[in-house]
């Protein structure tokens, strides 16, 4: 029978085994109560005579998911999770941790403090600090090397990626895989084997580590190097690698007290505010304004995709991978074939990356159809139009999706700019169609905008959202605008860019200073990526009259054609390109400013800024936090910063709106921008208008 201690702990006696229960909605997280819970159940369980073994375990969804990130940068409360640690360690009784759910971070430290591990087959492990800007803070670069090694440790904490219980078990990170529904009386048992043996206590603080000092630091150097993108940036990884570097070459105490040093330079550091505005942001993101919770999404479970493009094909893949079926339509059918063959490749890749398993891949496969005919939509719950961005041929689908489509069907656009509200006005059931804008790739990126027409119906909104987190999406509720959030907030950096270069910068330093301030590529080489060709490019009346059109005309139209801003060899390494130097050199203005990268990147980043505050002001998004995460998320801003709207906070608002006056002029200030400024707040913190 369990005796409740409080109302978030609970003991009670399995024969020789005290278990001690955790109940804090809604994931266990560590907080003050939770760190006081454990610490009194533990104490009182341990000073009773009558119990000879510990089962630590959690009610609801998950053990311990962490640290509770909502206590940061707020004054410490005891105790401390090293407290309750050392009541563990300090335990002449064996202490076991019944694991379900995701056990992350601090409440996988609590974990590897324990003596033994039990987790349920469906659990899941990790260190996933890093996300925040963090390093695990209580003993998890200390004890996880102790376990599975200096270079798996490493790996696990560095990506952040939490394990499979039976990869966790392979790698002795735990002891022992239960079955999901009997985990508490196997992880009982367990415990009582440990009694019945007399087991040594096995502390993992008493364990070797399996590289010593020298071979240690040859490890870890070579991963950085082999890693080196995920070094250059955030700080957090560099610290991650001095703290495991720690537990190889210094004595226990000696190297929790380097990690605690390490974690309070990443805690005191502004890239993890950053990060952990950015962990609220995405799950605040899923909130929609106003949409009662009695508003109940559609339930879709056949999903019909239009169009076997590089979208369609990727938003056929991302579908899948959320356990839906698919029909995969396309009116060319070797289009369609060739669709699924690179559907089928993409899964076999995950598979020998051992990102999935073989079944897994095969159950997917299996629950793909392809189809030639806009019949085949008759019988989906959702249909996906990801057809040429062309509006009538847009709302020409529509009209025939409309007239073949169940009545209870949803009808989604994967449409990147164009009005939804045009499309859903020449179908029938304009209250049933959403936008669903996908980022390429499409089963990769995880931004997924979900943009509401004029008349979309509440269920149908709630629908989309539900979607989103099905697929593993982050999905971010847009109105109706030319480019909805992401594309319409980033679209000023490619016009100042264009600017830049004829007033004095090349290409290359507009580039260099976007990737070390953190994108993954920079705007040129990214318009060569893309396409100069397909971005606006007017070919029937070109003229020589812009940059852009000399190098579409003379064939230089980037990547595809070897050449555009720069010139690119046979494994697509870029160098500048002379040529459209000179041709740059025929418009630029003929006495060319000197910029430092400060100047271009306030000349490149503050617009994008304005134009976020316009877009909350205007209500096509939510709220402040909604750019970020949409930029975050689909356009790799990095997260360290936060976002244009928390990094404009960092700024200084002041600072960017003189900035924007100098070089866009007093009347281009977003007033919502000026008024936040004039008050004294948070751009981050702001909501659009009711
Ligand atoms: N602290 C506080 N709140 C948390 C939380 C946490 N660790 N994790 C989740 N929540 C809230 C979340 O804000 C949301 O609230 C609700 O729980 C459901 O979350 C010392 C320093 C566990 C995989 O990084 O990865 O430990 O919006 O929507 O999709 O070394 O939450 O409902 O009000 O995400 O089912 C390390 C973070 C912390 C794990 C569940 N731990 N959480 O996903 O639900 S740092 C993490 C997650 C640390 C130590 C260090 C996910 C999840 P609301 P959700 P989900």
């Amino acid at each position: 029978m369990s005796v409740p201690t409080n109302s978030i702990s609970s003991l009670e006696r399995r024969g020789d085994v005290g278990v001690l229960t955790i109940n804090s909605p809604p994931v266990n997280a560590l907080g003050q109560a939770v760190r006081a819970a454990l610490r009194d159940g533990l104490s009182a369980l341990i000073a009773d005579d009558a119990v000879k073994a510990v089962v630590i375990r959690c009610d609801g969804r998950t053990f311990f998911a962490g640290a509770d990130i909502s206590e940061f940068g707020k004054p410490f409360v005891e105790p401390d999770l090293n407290v309750v640690f050392d009541i563990i360690e300090a335990s002449a009784k064996p202490v076991v941790a019944a694991i379900h759910g995701t056990a992350l971070g601090g409440g996988f430290e609590v974990a590897l403090a324990c003596h033994y591990r039990v987790a349920a087959a469906s659990a899941k492990v990790g260190l996933p600090e890093v996300a925040l800007g963090l390093l695990p803070g209580a003993g998890g670069t200390q004890r996880a090397p102790r376990l599975a090694g200096v270079e798996a440790a490493l790996d696990l904490i560095i990506s952040g990626r939490p394990v499979k219980a039976d990869t966790a078990l392979e790698m002795k990170l735990i002891d022992a895989v239960a079955s999901d529904a009997g985990l508490v009386d196997e992880a009982v048992q367990f415990a009582e084997g440990l009694i019945a043996d007399s087991a040594p206590l096995r502390r993992v603080r008493d364990m070797e580590v399996d590289l010593q000092s020298d071979a240690a630091r040859a490890v870890i150097a070579a991963y950085q190097e082999k890693n080196a993108r995920l070094f250059r940036g955030p700080v957090a990884p560099t610290n991650i690698a001095k703290a495991v570097e720690a537990a190889a070459t210094l004595p226990f105490e000696a190297g929790l007290k380097r990690e605690a040093e390490l974690f309070e330079e990443l805690m005191e550091g502004r890239q993890s505010g950053a990060q952990r505005h950015i962990f609220f942001a995405e799950r605040a993101a899923g909130k929609v304004a106003g949409l009662s919770r009695d508003v109940q999404p559609v339930a879709i479970q056949s999903v019909a995709v239009l169009g076997a493009g590089t979208m369609g094909t990727g938003i056929a893949t991302a579908f899948l991978s959320g356990g839906y079926e698919v029909t995969l339509i396309d009116l060319n059918p070797e289009a369609v074939e060739r669709a699924q063959g690179r559907i089928y490749k993409t899964l076999d890749g995950l598979v020998s990356k051992g990102r999935l398993s073989f079944g897994a891949a095969a159950a997917q496969k299996s629950r793909l159809v392809i189809d030639s005919s806009l019949d085949a939509v008759a019988s989906a719950d959702l249909i996906v139009e990801a057809v040429y961005e062309n509006l009538d041929l847009k709302k020409d689908v529509f009209r025939q999706l409309d007239s073949r489509a169940k009545a209870d069907a949803v009808l989604a656009s994967n449409t990147s700019f164009l009005d939804l509200n045009a499309i859903a006005a020449v179908t029938s059931r304009p209250e049933r169609i959403i936008g669903l804008h996908f980022f390429a790739p499409a089963n990769i990126m995880r931004l997924l905008e979900v943009v509401r027409g004029s008349a979309t119906a509440p269920e149908i909104v709630a629908t989309g959202m539900a979607l989103g987190k099905k697929l593993g999406k982050v999905a971010v509720l847009s109105g109706v605008c030319d480019g909805f959030i992401a594309n319409r907030a980033m679209a000023p950096r490619v016009t100042a860019a264009e600017k830049l270069i004829l007033e004095g910068p090349m290409p290359w330093d507009v580039d260099r200073v976007m990737t070390a301030y953190g994108f993954p590529m920079g705007v040129f080489s990214m318009l060569d990526l893309v396409g100069l060709d397909v971005i606006g490019w007017d070919r029937e009346n070109s003229a020589g009259r812009t940059v852009q059109e000399v190098l579409c005309e003379r064939g230089h139209w980037g990547q595809k054609t070897g050449q555009g801003y720069y010139v690119y060899d046979e494994n697509r390494r870029a160098t500048p390109s002379d040529e459209a130097a000179e041709v740059i050199a025929g418009f630029a203005d003929k006495t060319p400013v000197a910029m430092d990268d400060e100047a271009l990147l306030e000349r490149l980043l503050y617009p994008v800024v304005n134009e976020g505050a316009k877009i909350v002001e205007e209500g096509i998004a939510q709220r402040a936090s909604d750019v970020d995460v949409a930029l975050v998320t689909g356009y790799g801003w990095p997260v360290w910063t936060g976002g244009p709207m928390f990094w404009a906070d960092t700024v200084g608002l002041d600072k960017v709106i003189a900035g924007l006056e100098r070089t866009l002029g007093p009347d281009a200030v977003s007033p919502l921008l000026r008024r936040t400024a004039q008050q004294g707040q948070a751009l981050a913190e702001q909501t659009a208008p009711h």
